[in-house]
This record gives C-alpha cells, structure tokens and sequence, in this order.
C-alpha cells in the first residue's frame, strides 16, 4: 500500500491557499491523494512522489514546505 508522508505548511492564509497547495501536490508525479488541513497547516500525501518534488510544487506556487519526521 502506499506511503503516507507529513508536510508542515507555511504562508497559507485562507481557504484558496488551502485549494492551491493541494492541487499542486496532487499534481506532483507519483501522488495518489492528498489531504491540506488549513488548521494544523499541514498535509497528508499518499503515494510514493519524491519528497523533494512535494516540497517544490508547494514552493512553486507561493507557500512553504518542509517534511514532518
Ligand atoms: Mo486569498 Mo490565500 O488572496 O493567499 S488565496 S489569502
């Protein structure tokens, strides 16, 4: 089954933000879902993408990522 990793979110500010970054990393390669809760700023991805990859889709589109170990 599929990898859950945790991504703590930073510069989000309302719900479009929210809607944003979760589309961009539903679009990052090797993603199969993906969770963005506005409350606690993180995310919850399924799927085997590059952790690397997860945190520049979100950079690309204006916020900040960093993995939760
Ligand atoms: Mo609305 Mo969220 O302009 O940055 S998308 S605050």
């Amino acid at each position: 089954r599929p990898a859950t990793r945790r991504l703590s979110i930073s510069g989000m500010t309302c719900a479009s933000c929210v809607k944003s970054v979760q589309q961009a990393i539903e679009q990052t390669p090797g993603v199969v879902s993906a969770e963005v809760n506005f409350g606690t700023h993180t995310a919850e991805v399924r799927g085997s993408a590059d952790p690397e990859a997860l945190i520049h889709a979100v950079q690309d589109v204006g916020y900040g990522a960093e993995p939760i170990v």
